[in-house]
């Protein structure tokens, strides 16, 4: 009996905080958390909602203009972004060195490309692409409109058509290869906080220290996340002035989970990208090896 009168007065305090909360929420018309001594309803994120997760944003939208990409001979591909008013945005403002950056990455995270398309007067951007393999893709959109203080990256979906056989993302490993060269990853991705990150640039085991500008800097970073392509803000060091053999990053990771890292750097006049597989977590658990699956959850 006293357990239960004690449950009934808990819940009746709960719901007079809860009330409490929606009244204040209601007044300044904004769902912004309470502050005080209660749990606040609706817990703000510690990083706000991701970028290229929507085809639009604060009345930008990413239109294609192609179908489809091709797979076998790279054919145009084309898209405009229109703004607020309804009309093709013309003039943009420069973000490492670009107007506009392009990621296209199949939906598996897989056949990572990224280029800089050509924008034409009327505001279609275009550039011949190819991809790799069939299967789903996501295409990205990472720009900022002139006048406009803050940039946007909008994605959207775009076929290539024919038989999809997804691969599995590879596990976390510090250390890529491409080409002959060999990069390695240290550094722990922290949710919530920006996360320093060292990528590391190496051939046939020399430090590389002669690595070319790209992009305004050593190296350019695109992470994202496994399961929906959440694209991350990731700015380079900007008192990391040396051309390797170390480039400097920080990440904002959103949540838990498993990220892709694309780093593009250039080197003896030709840009390469070297991927990486990361667990962000708290501590020693993102650095730790996929835990082998417990055999028995018990029964009872
Ligand atoms: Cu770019």
């Amino acid at each position: 009996m006293r357990t239960s009168i004690k449950l009934g007065g808990y819940a009746l305090g709960l719901v007079a905080v809860f009330g409490a909360a929606l009244g204040v929420g209601n007044l300044v018309g904004d769902p912004a958390p309470v502050a005080g001594g209660a749990a606040p309803a609706h817990p703000a994120p510690a990083v706000g909602v991701p970028g290229g997760l929507q085809v639009s944003q604060d009345g930008y939208r990413l239109v294609p203009a192609s179908r489809e990409l091709a797979t076998g001979a790279p054919a145009q591909f084309a898209f405009r972004v229109l703004g607020p008013d309804g009309q093709p945005v013309t003039r943009y403002t420069a973000t490492h060195e670009k107007d506009l950056h392009l990621i296209v990455v199949r939906r598996d995270l897989s056949g990572f490309q990224h280029v800089h398309p050509t924008l034409a007067a009327d505001g279609t951007w275009s550039i011949p692409l190819r991809a790799g393999a069939p299967g789903q893709y996501r295409v990205f959109a990472d720009f900022q409109p002139a006048g406009r203080d803050s940039g946007l990256t909008l994605g959207v979906d775009v076929p290539a058509a024919g038989l999809y056989r997804p691969v599995a993302v590879p596990a976390p490993a510090p250390v890529a290869a491409v080409d002959g060269y060999q990069v390695t990853l240290a550094g722990a991705l922290v949710p919530g906080t920006s996360s320093k990150l060292t990528l590391t640039v190496t051939r046939a085991g020399q430090p590389v220290t002669d690595l070319q500008p790209y992009l305004g800097a050593y190296g350019h970073l695109v992470a994202l996340r496994d399961g929906d392509l959440a694209y991350l803000h990731v700015h380079p060091d900007e008192a990391s002035t040396d051309p390797g053999p170390a480039i400097t990053f920080y990440a904002e990771v959103p949540s838990t989970g498993t990220y892709r890292l694309y780093l593009d750097f250039k080197h003896g006049d030709t840009v390469r990208t070297a991927e990486f597989t990361a667990a962000a977590g708290t501590g020693a658990a993102a650095a730790a090896p996929a835990a082998t699956p417990t055999p028995d959850h018990g029964h009872d």
